[in-house]
């Protein structure tokens, strides 16, 4: 794919003093779409003074990986670039992984190792990563070196296989995936699908202003859930679909550093 049109998509919660630092510097080539958490309205306004072409989109439920089912809903991008509001991710990183994406790759995983870092991440949260990413591996035949990281982007087209709960269901009631365990629920469906995969590193900066809304005990616990429910999930069909299995997926698609 030559130079395909790309949306950045930025899930905020709050996070109106990250906006005014990290807006600007997203390069107004890129569609950006904003995508605010249901009680914090007053952040539309400082958008549209930011990036008057930028979509604000109002998440449909709570959660994470609701603001991003509905910021995929609404871009138009052959690729969709998922970036946090709070300063950690670095736009000058975004065509990276919209390189990945263009030489062939479904999915361009962001990684803090193979080359990556973190200013950010704690060593509870390190250790908890490094365990969820080996089960993982264990679990779904991988060789992933990073679960639990929010900058990564996609293609279009990966949309349907990944089967994200429906931003617009009927009862509106919380769904399985609305939560911090998004990232680990798109590793695991790309994995189950056996589609090209490319690890991009990464450097996870600080946030900039604000905490945290992740807690490591009760997300952790998700994203392990996420990861014992998405298996049984995949049942038999995992080992005929893994991409790191599959000897049809030339390796030059899988990354650039490949998995080993
Ligand atoms: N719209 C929306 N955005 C959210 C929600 N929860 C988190 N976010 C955003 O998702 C991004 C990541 O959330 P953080 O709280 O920074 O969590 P984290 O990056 O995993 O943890 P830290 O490394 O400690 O920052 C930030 O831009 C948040 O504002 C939510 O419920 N709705
Ligand atoms: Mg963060």
């Amino acid at each position: 794919m030559s130079d395909p049109s790309v949306s950045v998509i930025v899930p905020s919660l709050d996070e109106a003093q990250n906006l005014e630092a990290v807006l600007p510097r997203i390069p107004a080539q890129y569609e950006l779409i904003v995508v605010e958490g249901a009680r914090f309205h007053r952040t539309t306004s400082l958008v549209q003074r930011l990036r008057p072409d930028a979509h604000v989109v109002e998440q449909t439920r709570y959660g994470k990986g609701n603001a991003m089912a509905c910021g995929f809903a609404a871009a138009s991008g052959d690729v969709l670039v998922m970036f946090d509001a709070d300063g950690s991710a670095d736009a000058a990183e975004i065509p990276r992984f919209v390189s990945a994406i263009a030489d062939g790759a479904m999915f361009a995983k962001g990684t803090r190792s193979r080359g990556g870092g973190s200013d950010d991440i704690t060593q509870l949260r390190r250790a908890g990563n490094l365990g969820l990413t080996l089960l993982t591996n264990i679990l779904f035949g991988v060789r992933y070196s990073d679960l639990c990281y929010g900058f990564n982007a996609l293609h279009r087209d990966l949309l349907p296989v990944l089967d994200l709960p429906d931003p617009h269901p009927v009862d509106g009631g919380p769904k399985w995936g609305d939560g911090f365990e998004i990232e680990t629920l798109i590793n695991v469906r790309v994995a189950v699908a056996g589609v090209p995969v490319r690890e991009v590193p990464s450097h996870e900066r600080r946030r900039l202003h604000g905490v945290s809304n992740l807690n490591a005990w009760r997300d952790g616990r998700r994203v392990l859930s996420t990861l014992l429910r998405e298996r049984r999930r995949a049942g038999a069909n995992l080992a005929a679909s893994d991409p790191l299995r599959r000897a049809d997926v030339p390796l030059a698609v899988r990354g650039q550093h490949p998995m080993p």
